[in-house]
């Protein structure tokens, strides 16, 4: 009897657990913080900005309804397996249609799907671009870097190469990091355009929820918005190469104090409409380093 409730108990548990622990839930809280992928993770990485918070929401969300469709066709199905099996139920019944049960059973499932549908249209809108956007920073994909430009900030541009492995310093990330990162400020609304110099790339930062195709001759554009201060990792996520899993992407979310800052001697090392145009710091030489070896 103990063994049976012990049983049910656990089946309960594993049931239910993914409702008492959404993914959102998981979020560690830390000061000089990382945002990146950690080992037995389960859930999706931690929000830290606003699109993410969505999109953990919409998942939550959609997680309850299917659990209770699943709980609700499996005990269905234990019951009928039950009570109608050939033993006890030796007579069936002849029924063949039930018009009542059959409406029923095309629109709820109808107004199951309305009821997502609603907050994910409004999530892909909400993805989509914001208005009043507080600056712009444009991604190029290549192979198989990223560059990034500040075109409303004296036209900085650098290129973000990986740091190769025997080059990183203590508590860098491996295959994560990377010589210039992306620096933006907090809490500001970042319009971001994306694009390809060569062939698709996909500029994707799974903490801030953004995802978008760097496709050759086109402009795609989205936008994020960072909560708090720290280095987020992102990287490529469509195959783009031998190189594509050597052009990660680290952003450096930093206080707007800080930020302008960086304007400043970024304007100096990277501005096109400084003179003499330097080299990003020799990027063609990492780049020469980080060549994939098989
Ligand atoms: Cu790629």
């Amino acid at each position: 009897m103990t063994m049976l409730r012990r049983l049910r108990a656990a089946l309960l548990t594993i049931l239910l657990l993914p409702l008492v622990v959404p993914a959102s839930a998981a979020a560690p809280a830390q000061n000089n913080a990382v945002a990146a992928p950690a080992p037995w993770e389960m859930g999706m990485q931690p929000a830290w900005g606003p699109i993410k918070r969505e999109i953990i929401a919409l998942h939550d969300m959609v997680l309850v309804i299917i659990t209770l469709i699943t709980l609700f066709v499996g005990v269905l199905l234990g019951w009928v397996m039950y009570r109608y099996n050939a033993r006890r139920n030796p007579v069936p019944s002849r029924t063949s249609h039930n018009p009542v049960l059959e409406i029923l059973w095309t629109v709820i499932p109808v107004l199951i799907l309305v009821i997502i549908a609603i907050p994910s249209f409004r999530l892909v809108y909400y993805e989509d671009r914001t208005f009043d956007p507080d600056l712009t920073i444009k991604v190029t994909g290549h192979q198989w870097y990223w560059e990034y430009s500040y075109p409303d900030n004296g036209n900085i541009d650098f290129s973000s190469y990986i740091v190769p492995d025997d080059k990183l310093q203590p508590g860098q990330l491996r295959l994560l990091t990377v010589d210039h990162d992306l620096v933006v400020p907090v809490h500001k609304n970042i319009r971001v355009l994306v694009t390809s110099g060569d062939v698709i790339h996909s500029f994707f930062v799974p903490a801030l929820g953004v995802q978008r195709y760097a496709i050759p001759g086109r402009t795609i554009e989205t936008w994020m918005r960072v909560s708090r201060e720290g280095i987020i990792h992102g990287e490529c996520n469509q195959i783009c190469g031998t190189g594509h899993s050597r052009m990660p992407i680290t952003i450096r979310a930093v206080s707007e104090k800080e930020f302008q800052a960086w304007l400043v001697q970024a304007k100096k090392e990277f501005s096109a409409d400084a003179a003499p145009a330097p080299n990003n710091g020799g990027p063609r030489q990492i780049a020469a380093n980080t060549e994939v070896q098989h």
